[in-house]
């Protein structure tokens, strides 16, 4: 339980904050109880305001691929800083960032940062719609693209339709030319391309969903996604917000072998500071202001603290066996999952790729946003607080991603499933 420390921070929260949180998914409305208040953080670990130490695998919601506090950024932002924050003039680490992107996705042979994830699918959507000089867009039931309007909505009935606004203050209109379908469900796609003919700008799809929890493509989704999409004309976005640079060096697009038109990206990018874009073909990318009529533009794009930051992650990221390490500690903690499930008798199922990864309890098998829903959300959220008791800070929604860092060593991971065998053995118990 929080003490009053936390109650009353909360209560002063309340006050000046819609739900005394700065984003909705931290109030831990999806699992109940008093969010916690973070005071610090360092490498695998987090330590909220009364002083309890946590195993953190909500990394931020996927940034902290380093885990917290890595010396090797705080450094780098610590000097750039010094230089000054911020200048709204061009400056060499951007550049340098872009080159690196560019060197590990090949795809992105321009790029324009912004400052978050839904900046960068914002624009790439807009950018689309002029390149292709079509209004309407498909996007999956339960990926998340974040809060622009058009990206804000739900299924229509039986999909594949017209939508209805996933948010109050979203005009109809707004998103009548948002398309829905379902994640894994190509025939869905292909009939929407020969409903709506000439007319689909681009299809946006995460490459892993990791908005509904962890769901992977299905064998071949993504490239035959990539056929259809090429032979219709309409434009392909990766949205790797968070898949980029966290399954491969060059992201999903690596990992799978599909090439999309234009990629967002965020997260990792910016290596725990607000840092987005979205790059692509040049030939599109040219269009973008002031080289071409798609208007765009940021404050603070391209920060120096949250470049220099950026460029020290992705230095690290090369690092011998990188992406082997946190494909074996997700293994590592998969296997551990799952045995205890099967040993405790809970119906439940692990969806992972590589350090992300979400546990199902309930069902059998995710492949899309429906049978995800379909999962025993009470009891997640005994899992989420059970495991929280027990010093493993997990994310507050059974439709988020844990997030496995090279700081999770393989002695974290054993004590994280020493915790979940625990509450498995007292939740068996009733
Ligand atoms: P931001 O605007 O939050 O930086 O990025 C939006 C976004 C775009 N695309 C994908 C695939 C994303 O996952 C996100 C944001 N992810 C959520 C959590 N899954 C951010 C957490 C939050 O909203 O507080």
């Amino acid at each position: 339980m929080a003490t009053n420390k936390t109650d009353r921070l909360l209560s002063r929260a309340y006050n000046r904050i819609p739900g005394g949180v700065n984003s909705p998914v931290r109030s831990w409305k999806a699992v109940g109880g008093t969010p916690r208040f973070i005071q610090r953080g360092k490498g695998a670990y987090l330590v909220d305001l009364e002083g309890k130490k946590y195993l953190d695998y909500l990394g931020s919601w996927g940034p902290l691929i380093l885990g917290h506090a890595d010396q090797r950024i705080l450094t780098a932002v610590n000097r750039a800083a010094a230089r000054g924050t911020t200048f709204g003039a061009p400056t060499e680490g951007e550049v340098v960032l872009a080159e690196q992107v560019h060197a590990r996705v090949p795809s992105i042979e321009k790029l324009r940062l912004v400052s978050s994830g839904t900046e960068a699918t914002m624009s790439a959507v807009r950018l689309a719609r002029a390149y292709t000089q079509r209004d309407k867009i498909v996007k999956f039931d339960g990926c998340y693209h974040g809060h622009a309007d058009w990206m804000l909505a739900r299924a229509g009935s039986g999909l594949a339709t017209l939508s209805v606004p996933d948010s109050a203050g979203v005009p109809a209109g707004f998103i009548k030319e948002t398309l829905v379908a379902r994640y894994n469900d190509l025939g869905q796609v292909e009939s929407l391309l020969r409903k709506y003919p000439d007319s689909i700008a681009t299809v946006i799809v995460e490459p892993i969903c990791g908005n509904m929890g962890v769901i992977p493509p299905a064998p071949n989704f993504l490239q035959s996604l990539r056929k259809i999409t090429r032979d219709h004309g309409v434009l392909l976005i990766f949205d790797e917000v968070i898949t980029g640079f966290r399954v491969a060096p060059g992201g999903a697009q690596e990992f799978y072998g599909v090439t999309p038109d234009l990629t967002c990206l965020g997260k990792v990018l910016g290596g725990g500071l607000p840092l987005g874009a979205f790059g692509g073909r040049q030939e599109i990318m040219d269009l973008v202001a002031p080289e071409g009529p798609v208007y765009q533009a940021g404050t603070l794009s391209g920060n120096p603290l949250a470049v220099a930051a950026g460029i020290t992650t992705l230095q690290a990221l090369k690092g011998r066996g990188v992406y082997g390490k946190l494909e074996e500690r997700g293994k590592h903690f998969q296997q551990g999952v799952e045995r205890v499930l099967a040993q405790y008798q809970i119906r439940g199922v692990v969806n992972r790729v590589g350090s992300m990864l979400t546990l199902f309890f309930g069902v059998d098998q995710v492949r899309n946003a429906d049978e995800a829903r379909r999962c025993d959300r009470d009891q997640f959220a005994r899992f989420f607080h059970g495991m929280l008791k027990r010093g493993v800070y997990l994310p507050p929604s059974p439709f988020e991603t844990v997030f496995i860092s090279l700081a999770h060593g393989a002695a974290d991971i054993a004590k994280t499933l020493r915790g979940f065998e625990d509450w498995a053995r007292s939740e068996s118990k009733g």
